[in-house]
């Protein structure tokens, strides 16, 4: 058995973002119109009227400034509020294998390497954009790659457990160099009529190439990884493919993202500190040895409890980075992201940890060694 590196990592974003005033003044031009063509109702206490939204709010309660969006003008266009997709031939490459192309395309040209030199792809993203053949698949085909593809989902921890998927695969020789893309198309899946929630999320690729440690190459040796779920409905989309099936129908934004922040943010945080110091301390680590915490990117106040109670203290804030004022949250991909942003300090024999956690509930956890060639 091999031990494993990641060996590189490359990201993809899409060439707009939108800002929390764009996006905070198109809600509010929505919910002003609502208010006025329901005003009779509202009047007579038969509907809420609805609040305008706030920059100030969503920067305090997320840590949030701005998101990557793939079609800016569609999301703030308040007569629409979504993103326009065009629809593609079945000859071009799918949206989402296109995004996770550029992101495995520049994790390996930062090492010299090519699409022939992987024989293993694994798209894990909270959504897929259809269900066959497999992103992976497409994107295997599209790099040039050997090997196998498949698709898997695992909400905002898609990246962390395919990482182990990865690892495992190439401890038992089933495959040499495996790369990890996670294309995290967000926005579409996003209620925009939704005030609790219109703010959340952003679009992005990140891509990770994992490979045997024995063939003597820097990067990332994997010390070990760790993967918890427990059921929760408090983060929630009933998107699938039964739903054209169902009668009644269901009403659209029944299909979209909902949750119960506050609940989210009370359980889980304190299930992610404790599997983290529990993970550690099986690895017989400590927190002053970690030089960094690469956490999920959901809320910037979510991860100073969590980063707090990890490190035992008061941390430095590049101790346990946030991206959420550039990126939003990125789902599957935010941790990764944040490694990828935030790992060119480190020396060699310095390590750190990459954890994500989300909707499962789910929480990956691993640990990783800067090593020199
Ligand atoms: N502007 C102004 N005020 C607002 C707004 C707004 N936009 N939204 C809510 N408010 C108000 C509320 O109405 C409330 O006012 P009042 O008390 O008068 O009713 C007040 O602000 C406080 O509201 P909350 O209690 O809801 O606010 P919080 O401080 O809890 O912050 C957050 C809300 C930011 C959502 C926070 O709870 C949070 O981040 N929780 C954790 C969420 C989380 O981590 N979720 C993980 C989801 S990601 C995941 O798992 C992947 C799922 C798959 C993603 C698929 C892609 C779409």
């Amino acid at each position: 058995m091999s031990d494993v590196i990641i060996r590189s990592t490359g990201l993809w974003t899409p060439p707009h973002s939108i800002s929390n005033a764009q996006l905070v003044e198109s809600y509010n031009a929505y919910a002003a119109r609502w208010n006025e063509e329901h005003a009779g109702e509202i009047e007579r206490g038969e509907r809420e009227a609805k609040r305008p939204s706030s920059v100030e709010f969503i920067e305090k309660a997320s840590g949030i400034k701005s998101r990557y969006a793939i079609d800016p003008d569609g999301i703030l266009d308040t007569s629409r509020l979504r993103p326009k997709v065009e629809p593609r031939p079945d000859d071009a490459l799918c949206l989402m294998a296109e995004a996770g192309v550029v992101a495995v395309k520049d994790a390996l040209d930062r090492v010299g390497l090519d699409g022939s030199d992987v024989d293993g792809v694994i798209c894990s993203a909270t959504s897929m954009q259809r269900t066959y053949p497999c992103i992976a698949i497409e994107i295997q085909d599209a790099i040039g790659a050997t090997g196998f593809g498949f698709d898997m989902s695992v909400a905002c921890s898609s990246a962390t457990f395919a990482l182990q998927q990865a690892v495992n695969a190439i401890r038992c020789g089933q495959a040499n160099r495996i790369v990890v893309v996670t294309p995290e198309i967000t926005t579409p899946q996003l209620n925009y009529t939704d005030r609790d929630s219109h703010f959340i999320f952003g679009d992005v690729a990140v891509a990770v190439i994992l490979e045997r440690a024995d063939w003597g190459n820097p990067g990332w040796k994997i010390l070990s990884t760790r993967l918890k779920t427990q059921y929760s409905n408090n983060i929630r989309s009933n998107q699938g493919f039964l739903n054209r099936c169902e009668e009644p129908a269901r009403d659209e934004d029944e299909m979209l993202f909902v949750q119960n922040g506050r609940r989210v943010f009370k359980e889980v945080c304190p299930m992610v500190a404790e599997m983290i110091l529990q993970h550690m301390s099986d690895c017989s680590l400590k927190p002053d040895d970690m030089k960094r915490l690469w956490l999920h990117q959901a809320n910037s106040n979510m991860n100073r409890v969590i980063a707090q109670k990890v490190f035992g203290r008061e941390y430095a804030d590049g101790e346990a980075p946030t991206i959420l004022d550039e990126f939003a949250n990125t789902a599957g991909a935010g941790s990764v992201v944040c490694f990828h942003r935030h790992n060119d300090d480190f020396e060699t024999g310095e390590k750190g940890l990459i954890c994500s956690f989300g909707a499962g509930y789910s929480v990956g956890s691993i640990f990783v060694e800067r090593i020199a060639a």
